[in-house]
């Protein structure tokens, strides 16, 4: 029964792979980090689990992942371990690029100095094309990282390049462009708006605050993207692959598709700092929008939310991937929004 043992467990796509995984009769080693407060929640489903087994570590300590190779022995190593917040990656560039950068490289060394038959997957991202123009980006694309976390990601993609190259050990960048789901983390746009939303519709706030609504990105669903990332490393050919819906929608798009779902239709009005959406119409939902009011202020805009470098726009090409793996995502923009917007109402 092979092995799987997963930085990053925690998180939105951990948790996914982690149940994908024991679906198929894994074993599968979860590293969480010391936390003063509880940071399994995404796991509560399968915590029981008998093939499970969770276990502390940290990608910043370099003896930690040593010790947690030298144990577990695994046949397959994921790391998903991130600060993966762009935004917070101005703030926090040296946290980002210690977890990031050099986590990275503390994997592979480990790896490298165990047991070089160990497959590697990392999380690369389509934060590493910089999205300035309109093409359609593939594993041809030129990299242009516009925030330090993405030039921490290059660094760990690099070098998982050439890691394989150098040492023939078996490793693979998924270039996964943006995906999201209910376990998205709360301080991305698109949990925002849901979480936001429901807010609004309970009558807890008025309005959701954000930066740059013009932004676009290729938003697929974080579960099938695990399963592409589970695909991947059975392929049995090491390389870079990038993974992505193909299509592409603006961060206002995505207001409408999920203030449609409760009956409203925004209207946006004013511009630059100084847009905002307003409530145009209401129409008959199985929601109660007693709360909403016609022509209120549900979106602002607010600086605090913009970056000093945007990436305009990112929409990718996975057909290499495709055809390799027979991958195709299921769950269409539509579903992923209506999903996320019923599941924070529900919530
Ligand atoms: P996420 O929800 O932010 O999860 C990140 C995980 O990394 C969490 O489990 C976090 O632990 C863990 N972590 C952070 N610092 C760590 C450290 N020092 N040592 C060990 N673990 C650490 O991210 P995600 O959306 O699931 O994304 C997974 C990976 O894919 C990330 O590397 C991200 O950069 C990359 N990626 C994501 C997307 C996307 O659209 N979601 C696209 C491309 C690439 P805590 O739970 O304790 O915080
Ligand atoms: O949801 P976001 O923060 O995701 P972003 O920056 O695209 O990064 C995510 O996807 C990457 C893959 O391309 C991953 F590598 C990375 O780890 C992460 O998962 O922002 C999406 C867009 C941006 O252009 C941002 O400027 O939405 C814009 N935006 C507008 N208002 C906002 C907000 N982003 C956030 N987080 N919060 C806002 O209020």
């Amino acid at each position: 029964m092979s092995k799987y043992l997963i930085f990053g467990a925690t998180g939105q796509d951990g948790s996914y792979l982690t149940e994908l995984l024991l679906s198929h009769q894994f074993e599968v080693f979860c590293v969480k980090r010391r936390s003063s407060s509880i940071n399994t929640m995404r796991l509560d489903g399968v915590m029981n689990h008998p093939r499970l087994e969770i276990l502390h570590g940290d990608v910043t300590d370099t003896a930690s992942v040593m010790q947690l190779l030298n144990r577990i022995k695994p046949d397959f190593v994921i790391n998903l371990a991130a600060q993966s917040h762009v935004g917070v990656s101005f703030n926090e560039p040296e946290y980002t690029a210690q977890v990031d950068a050099i986590g990275t490289l503390r994997i592979l060394e480990a790896i490298r100095l165990f047991n070089k038959n160990i497959i590697f997957y990392q999380a690369s991202t389509s934060e590493l094309y910089g999205g300035l123009d309109d093409n359609i980006l593939d594993e041809n694309s030129k990299f242009n990282p516009r925030s330090p976390y993405a030039a921490a990601k290059l660094y760990a993609y690099q070098l998982t390049k050439l890691y394989r190259e150098a040492y023939e050990l078996k490793t693979y960048n998924g270039i996964l462009f943006n995906h999201e789901s209910p376990r998205r983390g709360e301080n991305f746009v698109t949990k925002k708006i849901t979480m936001g939303l429901a807010d609004i519709l309970h009558g807890k706030t008025k309005s959701i605050k954000l930066g740059n609504l013009d932004a676009q990105r290729d938003w697929g669903h974080a579960k099938d993207y695990c399963e592409a990332m589970y695909k991947m490393v059975n392929l049995n050919k090491p390389g870079d692959y990038v993974v992505a819906t193909g299509e592409c929608y603006s961060v206002r798009d995505f207001l409408n598709v999920a203030f449609q779902e409760i009956g409203i239709k925004l209207g946006f009005v004013g511009s630059g700092l100084l847009e905002r959406a307003i409530v145009v119409e209401k129409s008959h939902t199985e929601y109660e929008t007693i709360n909403i009011k016609i022509n209120q202020v549900v979106i602002e805009i607010n600086p605090e939310y913009f970056r000093p470098l945007e990436v305009p726009k990112l929409q990718g090409n996975s057909q290499k991937f495709r055809d390799l793996s027979g991958w195709s995502p299921k769950i269409s923009f539509n579903d992923l929004v209506v999903e996320m917007v019923k599941y924070d109402i529900a919530l």
